[in-house]
């Protein structure tokens, strides 16, 4: 070699070294992202859980790094995970929560972020919750969708279409029902009520748990759903055995990529209500059923990170665990947990739960795990999941297409936990904007229309009249307005939420 060749070939290997890490086919990291529904940062054992005991998290977190900042993109479900896989915010979009039959959200023109990993040789698969819509119309539920996580691009999906409060009851593997008979075709309704599974509201003695009048639809495996329903009755779901049924698939697809780096989007139905816990972990914890579908989703993770190491690929997994939105006590079914028993805090320190502008609403519990080259740790950064998909991106020397993900950073130094370096500025999405700036948490006043449904839950949603700006710092619970005192923070503030929702 000359010297010239060596010193060019030296420039190139730091250039690599520095922005990227490059790996070959076979020492490409499998990346799993195990998403929790409705988890709050308080409800795992090493952020002060009291009255469950999540020791497969725990174990995770002890061996990985957990982080004290990290958000997802919205404080709901859908607007979360359009953001996780589009690295777009919810709002460029109008992404809100779907009904059971509302078509898909996600631009199967655009690149997402299986794709990108699809280009970067990755096998891709989801299972579990979906909840960005299928098809692009009314849904014929007895043929195969003909759009979902296929032209999302998941080479193999099993699906809860929705929510488990919400119909259709029945699983879809690769975008068709799971042990439908065709003689006795599904129909579901969103709109006038149809004859076929009874109705909650007219048969209360059906019921395992009372509901609010929002979830007084189909009644099935003694629950009534958001919806109506008719037919299927071979392909209804037991919500019993979704833990069982969930891990193993996800444990099947980790088992069939013997030879390909795989992406697996494990999405549980945990903690969402109806909280019905399997036999075998009702009363596992203090606090009655949400306690007890802790316990149950810990095992859950149990199982993936068992079947990983049986199959000799933990070591080289990137495993992130973390959640869809903040914590939420009885979100319409009536199950008298104990949920905050021995002062159990479900979303932590933090004001706010699931639909709020608090940090609750977005601060996840947040683990990165990954033993070949995350060292255990804690870190603060702040860090959204918009920038999973181009720091991910970036972890397996994949370029993002023009237009695609063009709200995510590549923080992966930072994911890795080899960096506490975070966003500048973060947006939280609700039925208001926040905006966070290092210590700083601006709020917009009040600014889309707030469902009733919201507006008569315990929830804090956050909006008000007048703009709120806290120092997270010194007031991490957010009680103390100090707008006034700091007009010229509040104005950069303002500017730069104008520039990132393009109102200027
Ligand atoms: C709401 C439902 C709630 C839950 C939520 C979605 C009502 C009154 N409430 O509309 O029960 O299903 O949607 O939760 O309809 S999420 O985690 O998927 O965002
Ligand atoms: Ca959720």
């Amino acid at each position: 070699m000359t010297f010239k060749n060596l010193i060019s070939s030296t420039i190139i290997f730091f250039l690599l070294g520095v922005n990227s890490i490059v790996f070959s086919q076979k020492e490409k990291p499998n990346i799993v992202i195990i998403y929790v529904d409705d988890l709050g940062f308080g409800d795992i054992g090493v952020n002060g859980a009291v009255g469950v005991k999540t020791p497969n998290i725990d174990t995770l977190a002890k061996n990985g790094v957990n982080f004290t900042d990290a958000h997802c993109a919205a404080a709901t479900c859908t607007p979360s995970r359009y953001s996780l896989l589009t690295g777009s915010y919810a709002f460029r979009n109008n992404a809100a929560i779907l009904e059971g039959d509302a078509p898909l959200i996600i631009d199967t023109k655009k690149e997402t972020l299986p794709k990108m990993l699809k280009k970067a040789g990755y096998t891709t698969g989801v299972v579990g919750k979906w909840h960005l819509g299928l098809g692009k119309g009314k849904i014929d539920w007895n043929k195969r969708i003909p759009l979902g996580p296929k032209e999302v691009g998941f080479d193999y999906s099993f699906l809860i279409p929705a929510t488990g409060d919400r119909v259709p009851c029945v699983f879809l593997e690769n975008q068709k029902v799971v042990g439908l008979d065709v003689n006795d075709p599904i129909t579901v309704s969103y709109g006038a009520r149809i004859e076929g599974y009874p109705w909650g509201f007219k048969h209360p003695e059906l019921l395992k748990q009372h509901t609010d009048p929002y979830h007084q639809g189909a009644v099935i495996n003694g629950i009534s759903r958001i919806g109506y329903m008719k037919g299927g009755k071979n392909a209804l779901w037991v919500d019993e055995d979704f833990p069982y049924v969930l891990t193993k698939t996800a444990k099947g697809f980790i088992e069939n990529q013997k030879n390909n780096p795989f992406f697996l989007y494990f999405s549980l139905h945990d903690i969402h209500q109806p909280r019905i816990a399997n036999i075998k972990f009702v009363e596992s914890s203090t606090m009655g059923p949400r306690g007890d579908v802790i316990a149950q989703m810990d095992w859950c993770v149990g199982q993936i990170t068992k079947t990983l190491k049986e199959t000799n690929l933990l070591e080289n997994t990137l495993l992130i665990f973390t959640s869809d939105n903040g914590p939420i006590l009885d979100d319409g079914y009536v199950d008298y947990a104990r949920e905050l028993v021995g002062n159990h805090k479900p979303g932590g320190i933090y004001r706010g739960s699931k639909y709020s502008v608090y940090e609750a609403g977005t601060r996840m519990p947040t683990i990165v795990h990954w033993p070949k080259k995350v060292k255990p740790g804690i870190s603060s950064a702040l860090l959204t999941q918009v920038d999973l998909y181009k720091s991910l991106a970036c972890l397996v020397n994949q370029d993002v297409e023009k237009g695609a993900a063009p709200d995510s950073q590549d923080f992966l130094k930072s994911w890795l936990g080899k960096s506490n370096k975070g966003r500048e500025f973060l947006l939280e999405e609700a039925y208001t904007y926040g905006l966070r700036m290092g210590k700083w948490k601006y709020i917009k006043p009040k600014n889309k229309p707030v469902p009733n449904w919201i507006v008569q839950k315990y929830v804090d949603p956050g909006f008000r009249e007048e703009v709120q700006l806290f120092n997270l710092d010194e007031d991490p619970s957010e009680q103390r307005n100090i707008y006034k005192n700091h007009p010229e923070i509040v104005e950069v503030m303002e500017q730069k939420l104008n520039v990132i929702l393009k109102l200027n």
